[in-house]
């Protein structure tokens, strides 16, 4: 591996020693995410728990475990005050003196661990806003987008890569099994300006609203300056749409639909950490409308639609939201 740096690493000389530990404990438990993720087939871990979880969703045992994992993890760092995950209802004290929180999903896809799929851990960290050695509160978490310190994903696929922004660009730090650490593999990682590729639950299409139908159209017409048509490419799996259209250029979107007046996807754990991310790589995030890092919070598990990626696609997007 040569001199290849390491994330404790880069994290020492890229920001402030809290902010260190709570993501170098959460990199420990993103390790032990992906290995039982590598090995679901030979324990009894690939399936369901029988509960569903506080979105009233099926919990995979995959979604518990990581969870539990996670939390474990961010205990340890004691500077990791609270803690909100997909997985639990309520909010979690972790260290009455630590400065940040966190808000996870877990495990995002999980749906896709059956059929050995990209998943993906997503995590959003901001300062706490009580004060020192008081229990954290849904206040804490209530945060825009624009107060976050650190944002990224994991993603488990055929390597384990670590992306994460702490406010000066993006960097993505590959899982080295022989050394059992992560190291910085993709240097300032940026997002296509023009992408070509649409990432989006076609099936549902006639749950959408006309101006998302004609954006759709849009992107399928043939015309060749705009080197369209583009390529329709989805996993159902956002951490691994995003990846690829992070590196190839491209837009992903979860729109407001019949059924999902909101979009499905989580604002808090899911939506505010991947627009921090694409925005600090050159690339936008919006909800059609508003960007998304603008969005105030009001409830620990909303939901809000999506449109994420190239810049030119995402401002096509919003000029057929506007009509
Ligand atoms: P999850 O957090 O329960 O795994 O759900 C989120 C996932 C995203 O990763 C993905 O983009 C989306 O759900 C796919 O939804 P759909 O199957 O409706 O296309
Ligand atoms: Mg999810």
């Amino acid at each position: 591996m040569g001199k290849a740096v390491k994330l404790s690493e880069f994290l020492q000389s890229n920001t402030n020693i809290e902010l260190a530990s709570v993501l170098v404990s959460l990199a420990e438990g993103c390790k032990i995410i992906a290995r039982l993720v590598n090995n679901a087939g030979l324990s009894d871990i690939i399936g369901t728990t029988g509960d569903t979880n506080v979105q009233g969703e099926t919990v995979q045992k995959l979604d518990d475990l990581s969870n539990k994992i996670l939390m474990d993890y961010l205990r340890a760092s004691e500077t990791c005050a609270g803690y909100l995950s997909e997985e639990n209802e309520g909010v979690v004290t972790l260290n009455t003196g630590g400065k940040y929180i966190i808000s996870v999903d877990p495990l995002d896809g999980s749906s896709n661990i059956d059929v050995c799929a990209p998943i993906g851990t997503i995590f959003n960290i901001c300062e706490r806003l009580t004060k020192a050695g008081e229990e954290v509160n849904n206040d804490d978490f209530f945060q825009k987008g624009t107060t976050t310190k650190a944002g990224g994903y994991a993603i488990y696929g055929s390597s384990t890569i670590v992306v994460l922004s702490t406010g000066n660009g993006v960097n993505g730090f590959t899982y080295g099994a022989e050394e059992n650490d992560f190291f910085l593999s993709h240097p300032n990682m940026t997002m296509p300006e023009k992408g070509k590729i649409y990432s989006l639950n076609q099936g549902n299409a006639a749950k959408f609203d006309e101006s998302v139908q004609n954006f759709i159209a849009y992107c399928t017409v043939v015309d060749k300056e705009t080197s369209r048509p583009y390529s329709l490419r989805y996993i159902g799996s956002m951490v691994g749409d995003l990846h690829r259209n992070l590196i190839k250029g491209g837009i992903f979107v979860y729109p407001a639909n019949k059924g999902e007046k909101k979009g499905k996807l989580r604002l808090l754990y899911e939506c505010i950490p991947m627009s921090y991310l694409t925005e600090q790589a050159g690339g936008k995030a919006s909800d059609g409308h508003q960007r998304i890092l603008d969005i105030q919070p009001v409830e620990l598990h909303e939901r809000t639609a999506i449109f994420i990626g190239s810049k030119n696609l995402v401002d096509k997007a919003e000029e057929f939201l506007r009509g």
